[in-house]
């Protein structure tokens, strides 16, 4: 079986993702080819070598070309408020659909994502890359498992520092109406959906945000555009379990490259995990004699779930082009099996749930509930 894939946009995800798909045919049952069919951008120029690179059979110009050629799926890469547009259409043709978190810049343009993909009942993944890690896949066994017993804390940080210089250039991702929110959706999103595949739904939530940097001058211009994004969220959280969180998501915190860590501590133990170590998960377990306890390190391999696909020893470990491997296996083997994608658009949705409560209690400065909406 061959899956046609159309992608849309030739920027670092563009690039991770087109990697994933030219290597897949090795991370797939036997039998399944993907083939890159057709990539689009905004410009020739931008098109053209993309897919010079990428290994893209053809290009077009504007993504409405893309159903020009014999597609069954397409990869959404591009700004935010791009991808609505692109998966509704993607998918009243029935084309599957993979698209880049945060799915659109709020609530309603999400759901109307939803309604789309649902009714054509085409295959549709958010890009939660992180959720793939086995480490992170392996916590998620644990907890299930009852390892750590009943859970209290879930605590995360996702921090950059590559916006730290008021001198970087005003971007699309600095701008509301493009991006929805900055930091929160940018990199909170991929904490925020860590709690929820933890630990589960949240009740409610009290957030503080903060634009340290007001204004941003305009690439290759004397002009300065104002930011009107969150340069950084800290939030509580109250789970429906009754776990209760704390998440922080800031891209202004020099020396912090890609750091996205969580630690959950239950009743019975522990797990920690930091993606700048992501072949290790610390797993502390009180149920260890008293004279040995302590954090244990877990050293990934074939042995742990999704881990069975990459390597054949732990040591060998895995990084970044491996999340999106992970990731795209996900998507071509639900569309060979018939069956729904996880993380799906409705986790999608879940998550700017949580995103636009986030949003809305650090306005009023009140507790707020999360209406769930899955
Ligand atoms: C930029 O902050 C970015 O590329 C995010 O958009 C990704 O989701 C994150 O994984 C790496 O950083």
């Amino acid at each position: 079986m061959e899956i046609k894939i159309a992608q849309v946009g030739t920027g670092f995800m563009g690039k991770t993702h087109s990697i994933a798909y030219r290597v897949l045919s090795t991370f797939v049952p036997a039998g399944v080819k993907v083939k890159l069919q057709v990539l689009a951008d905004v410009t020739e120029e931008l098109a053209r070598d993309g897919a010079r690179k990428f290994g893209y059979e053809n290009w077009v110009v504007g993504w409405e070309k893309i159903f020009d050629h014999d597609i069954d799926a397409v990869d959404i890469v591009t700004p935010n408020d791009v991808h609505p547009a692109i998966a509704i259409e993607a998918a009243r043709r029935g084309k599957h659909v993979i698209c880049e978190k945060p799915l659109a810049i709020n609530v309603a343009k999400t759901r109307e994502m939803v309604e789309a993909v649902e009714k054509a009942g085409v295959v549709n993944m958010v890009c939660f890359n992180y959720r793939q890690i086995p480490a992170v896949v392996m916590a998620k066994k644990l907890i299930d498992e009852g390892a750590i017993g009943k859970l209290y804390h879930f605590r995360a940080q996702y921090l950059q520092d590559w916006c730290v210089d008021p001198e970087s250039p005003f971007v699309w991702r600095f701008q509301a109406s493009r991006a929805g929110s900055g930091s929160l959706g940018d990199i909170g999103s991929h904490a925020i959906d860590y709690a929820r595949y933890l630990v589960g739904e949240f009740d409610e939530v009290v957030a503080l945000t903060e634009t340290f940097v007001k204004e941003r001058p305009l690439p290759g211009a004397r002009d300065v555009h104002p930011v009107d994004v969150d340069d950084a969220v800290n939030m509580l959280i109250r789970f429906k379990n009754g776990a209760i969180g704390c998440l922080e998501a800031s891209r202004f915190c020099y020396g912090r490259k890609n750091y996205l860590t969580f630690e959950v501590n239950g009743s019975q133990g522990s797990l920690y995990f930091d993606w700048e170590h992501c072949n290790d998960l610390f797993f502390y377990s009180a149920r260890d004699r008293e004279d040995r306890q302590g954090y244990r390190d877990i050293k990934i391999g074939p042995m742990h779930p999704h881990a069975e696909a990459l390597w054949p020893i732990p040591g060998i470990n895995m990084a970044y082009v491996e999340t999106a491997i992970l990731q795209a296996k996900e998507f071509v083997t639900a569309i060979v099996e018939g069956r729904q994608a996880v993380p799906s658009f409705r986790d999608g949705l879940q998550v700017a749930s949580i995103m636009e409560a986030v949003l809305q209690s650090a306005a009023t400065g009140s507790w707020t509930k999360v209406p769930l909406v899955v």
